[in-house]
């Protein structure tokens, strides 16, 4: 069957395909507010494609036990709105999957989203025509829609990651991936339960897992860094203060490096005495959050012996919690420095470990195998479960792209291009890819800030080129070469300027076996990406090219 034969084309009377001004891909926080500056703002006729049967991107896809944001509530959230700022009640320090979820069926609701967003509809590919300067747009329900702007609000953590272990399928027993939790839940008690990973997620899971399970047993790669969240519940005072303090609060976090409510201590490890240093991580510990990685001494994550002085303290805090030696040595990481890759927050989780239903696996030490039809063998022999989880991340950043057909200019392939690794503008077009946006993409601040903070810098930024060229009737934009050249080894400088690519990451690409091993988020911080982007504006969109088009309004 032909390719037209299957399509079911969104046609207008006449018989065309439908055409909009800008089709949007995803529907969680970056998908969401592209709608509402596009159409709700710019006058923009737009269609947001979404995979999941619901909005919500991240918390309507991660529903597992114990999910939960690592960054607090009051700017985990959008800021463009003062009226939903003031109006939104945040329950916790860090609000779990159901109460992010909410907010963001309330945003759409209060902003009209969903009557142009059409769930449970994937997005498999998408051509420039070089003739119509317009993107055609197919989905895996056979629609073919036309657009002139595509914003690729994917995720970068969308690409769920289920390793190929040999035998996987013909394990008989539940198994889940955390990424992909069913809605109904799951009841894990009195069950015998494997989890696999140790990532941010892993760690959220096990600790609520161990709670309820017969016996749980946790295959651990590469033991992590997790330091206390110190969750808790916000008070009527508390809120009144956030409330109060918003324009300081968002002040602070969209011109920082992190976009978190914290800035680093601008004073070198070596400069502080001995006590004054375990003051400082005490402090920070004790507090719970991301103090300890970004409210640090300023040379932690460039400066091996500094960072090798805060790597021993959260060491010595891991084998202080951990009863059975040999499980906290397990536990202890060695391989890597504190902070060089995603720093997990833990309520509870090195305690599962004094419990008597709970065992650790280190799969370096012992590996695994083949998953059996009733579990996991190892080379120290076969555990048995009724349910397994997959905790195994993501094909960060890039995954979602490879999923789509993206074709440009000369029909290349957006993988083809980005085969040895991305090649990108700022993060947020790639060249001979004309009107494709990217939010949160890859050499983007993205993962390592405050997702919403980032995401608004995008979609705003994103929606006044937009409106610039409507302004200047120009149909169609991209970068130039040379600027996607220097951005590229400014981003690839930037990041080996630190710690960071010494260690085995997904920020590196290492967990995906194949995956070209460059540095994939932005390391210059949100608040100087913000800075340059709004210069770049400034400057006429210095980097970019424009053509008018005598479609430009269409
Ligand atoms: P997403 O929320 O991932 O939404 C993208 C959507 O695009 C998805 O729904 C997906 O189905 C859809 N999509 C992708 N490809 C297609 C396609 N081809 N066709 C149609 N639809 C498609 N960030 C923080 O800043 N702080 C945190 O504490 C934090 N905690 C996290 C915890 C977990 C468990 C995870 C997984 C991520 C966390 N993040 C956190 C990152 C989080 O992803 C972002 O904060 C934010 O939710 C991203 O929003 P987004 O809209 O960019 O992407
Ligand atoms: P991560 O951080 O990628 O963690 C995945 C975990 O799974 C990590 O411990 C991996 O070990 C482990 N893993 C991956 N593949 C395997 C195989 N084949 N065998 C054994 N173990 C494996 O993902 P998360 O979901 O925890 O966190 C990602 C982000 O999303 C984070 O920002 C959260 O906020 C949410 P490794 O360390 O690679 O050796």
């Amino acid at each position: 069957m032909s390719d037209t034969q299957q399509d079911r084309r969104q046609e207008d009377g006449e018989g065309r395909v439908e055409e909009f001004d800008a089709v949007v891909v995803g529907a969680g926080f970056a998908g969401l507010y592209t709608l509402h500056k596009l159409r709700n703002e710019l006058g923009l006729s737009a269609r947001v494609f979404e995979a999941g049967s619901g909005i919500g991107g991240t918390w309507y896809w991660n529903r597992y036990p114990g999910a939960r944001s690592d960054t607090s509530s009051w700017i985990y959230c959008y800021s463009f709105d003062e009226g939903l700022l003031q109006e939104w009640q945040w329950s916790e320090r860090y609000p779990g999957q159901r109460e992010v979820l909410n907010y963001l069926e309330h945003v759409a609701e209060r902003f009209d989203l969903n009557r142009d967003i059409q769930t449970g509809t994937r997005v498999t590919s998408a051509t420039f025509d070089e003739t119509t300067e317009r993107w055609e747009v197919r989905t895996d329900t056979g629609e073919v829609v036309s657009a002139r702007f595509i914003v690729a609000a994917l995720g970068a953590l969308s690409a769920a990651n289920l390793p190929d272990v040999p035998g996987l399928e013909n394990f008989t027993g539940e198994r889940y991936h955390t990424a992909e939790w069913p809605h109904e839940g799951v009841d894990f008690t009195g069950k015998r339960v494997g989890v696999i990973g140790t990532g941010a997620t892993g760690i959220q899971v096990a600790t609520e897992i161990a709670a309820l399970a017969d016996h749980l047993t946790v295959f651990q790669r590469t033991p992590n860094y997790a330091i206390p969240l110190g969750n808790y519940q916000i008070d009527e005072e508390f809120r009144r203060w956030y409330k109060e303090n918003y324009d300081e609060i968002w002040g602070q976090v969209r011109h920082n490096f992190s976009g978190h409510d914290y800035d680093p201590i601008e004073k070198q490890l070596q400069e502080a005495a001995p006590e004054e240093r375990e003051r400082t991580f005490r402090e920070r510990y004790e507090r719970g959050g991301f103090g300890l990685w970004l409210a640090n001494y300023e040379d932690i994550l460039v400066d091996r012996d500094a960072n090798s002085v805060v790597s021993e303290w959260v060491r010595e805090r891991i084998a202080e919690r951990v009863d059975d030696p040999a499980t906290a040595g397990r536990l202890t990481p060695s391989d890597h420095a504190f902070g060089t890759k995603r720093v997990p927050l833990e309520d509870g989780y090195y305690e599962i470990f004094n419990q008597d239903n709970v065992a650790l696996v280190d799969v370096k030490e012992t590996p695994v195998e083949e998953i059996t039809p009733t579990g996991v063998r190892t080379s120290a022999g076969e555990y048995e479960f009724d349910a397994l989880v997959f905790a195994t991340g993501f094909d960060a950043m890039t995954g979602p792209y490879n999923k789509i057909d993206i074709r440009g200019r000369g029909g290349r392939l957006l993988r083809d291009k980005w085969a040895n690794g991305p090649r990108t503008y700022l993060g947020l077009m790639s060249a001979d890819y004309p009107n494709l946006f990217t939010i949160t993409g890859p050499q983007s601040p993205s993962v390592l800030t405050n997702m919403p903070v980032a995401i608004e810098q995008h979609v705003e930024w994103i929606s006044e080129i937009i409106r610039h060229m409507r302004v200047g009737g120009l149909g169609v934009v991209e970068p130039t070469r040379e600027a996607e050249d220097e951005w590229v080894d400014h981003s690839q400088e930037v990041a080996h300027s630190t710690l960071f690519p010494e260690s085995a990451t997904w920020y590196m690409g290492v967990n995906i076996p194949g995956k070209p091993q460059v540095f994939l988020p932005y390391l210059g911080g949100i608040g100087p990406y913000r800075q340059k982007c709004d210069e770049v504006a400034a400057n006429g969109y210095e980097g970019f090219a424009f053509a008018s088009s005598e479609g430009a309004n269409a």
